[in-house]
């Protein structure tokens, strides 16, 4: 019994202290800053952990691909999957909601420099983690992470950071493919596999179900994010990749990456001036679609 008291203790610890680490370096984060202006990309992150051995992850091969890689298949010994929310902060947000066709500037700076804040906080998390004896690795700047771009289920890759982000209760997936939390659409996310007992934030019980907070499924109410796409890649049927990637990561690296210096300016316009942007949009109906 002391054992596993004492097992317990260590573990609430640990997690106390990494989910400090990551609320840390998010605030001060010299790279979590304008270049040129002293504010930060992001605010106070939402973190959560999902178990390794979460059945989830075994599904992934079926509702991704069988490329997609289980915690297990990434760290041997996983145990658990850190997963963090980065929101936008509002002055970006607020930027974009006026933009009809281009995103602002400043979530283009968000998309490129932001990115590598969150690329350093990865590589943070795994040192924190390895310096106290666990095994940790952040699959998408991991050397054998994939993007894939003709599989069943289209465009996807060998991590999904969503599925993760799912995984462990931070938000359910919307009519953009976007991930709703409940600090919005509007973020990027971030996650380490690590062998380290963390406590799981979620469990296959209390998950709200992949589309639980999309306001499209409730009753077909909103459609927000469909009248905010400027190439209409998002319909009734859903997100189309295709189209939303030729658009992100041809017409707009072309046009803005060099005039704006942001080599991968984004878009973001179906995560602005919707009613999923910075919550969990209140339900009306209960949902039908996602049974
Ligand atoms: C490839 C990629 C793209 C592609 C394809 C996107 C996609 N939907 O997969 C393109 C170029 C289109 C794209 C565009 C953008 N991207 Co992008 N992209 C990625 C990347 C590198 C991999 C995504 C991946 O592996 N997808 C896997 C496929 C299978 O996911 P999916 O098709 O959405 O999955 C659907 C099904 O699985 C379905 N589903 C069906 N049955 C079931 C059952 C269950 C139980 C579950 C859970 C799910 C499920 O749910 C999903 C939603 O429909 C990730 C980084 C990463 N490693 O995760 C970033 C990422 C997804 N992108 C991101 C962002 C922000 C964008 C942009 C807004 C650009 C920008 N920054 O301005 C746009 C628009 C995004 C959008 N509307 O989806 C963020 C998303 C954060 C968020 N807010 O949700 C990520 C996570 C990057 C990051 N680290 O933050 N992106």
């Amino acid at each position: 019994m002391a054992v596993t008291a004492e097992a317990t203790r260590g573990s609430v610890d640990l997690d106390a202290s990494l989910r400090d680490e990551i609320a840390r370096h998010v605030r001060e984060g010299e790279a979590n800053r304008f270049r040129s202006r002293d504010q930060p990309f992001f605010d106070a992150p939402l973190v959560g952990v999902a178990a390794a051995g979460d059945e989830l992850f075994r599904r992934y091969k079926t509702i991704i691909g069988d490329f997609h890689r289980t915690p297990e298949e990434i760290v041997p010994g996983a145990a658990a999957v850190v997963v963090w929310v980065l929101p936008i902060r509002r002055d970006t947000r607020i930027d974009n909601r006026r933009e009809k066709l281009l995103p602002a500037r400043s979530w283009a700076e968000t998309r490129s420099f932001g990115e590598e804040f969150n690329v350093a906080l990865r590589r943070r998390v795994e040192e924190w983690l390895r310096a106290r004896g666990f095994g940790a690795v952040a699959p998408h700047v991991a050397s054998d992470w994939r993007r894939l771009e003709a599989t069943p289920v289209g465009i996807a890759s060998t991590w999904s950071e969503r599925h993760a982000a799912y995984a462990a209760g931070l938000g359910t997936f919307g009519l953009s493919d976007g991930l709703i939390t409940p600090l919005g659409i509007a973020h990027r996310l971030g996650s380490v596999v690590t062998t380290a007992p963390l406590r799981p934030t979620s469990s296959a019980t209390d998950r709200a179900g992949p589309r639980g907070h999309c306001g499209f499924y409730d009753g077909e109410a909103c459609t927000a994010c469909i009248a905010r796409c400027p190439v209409g890649a998002i319909t009734t049927a859903g997100h189309d990749k295709v189209k939303c990637a030729e658009y992100v990561d041809g017409t707009l690296k072309a046009s803005l990456a060099g005039p704006w210096g942001t080599p991968v300016p984004g878009c973001g316009l179906c995560q602005t001036k919707v009613p999923c942007e910075e919550r969990i949009p209140p339900r009306r109906k209960p949902s039908t679609r996602d049974q």
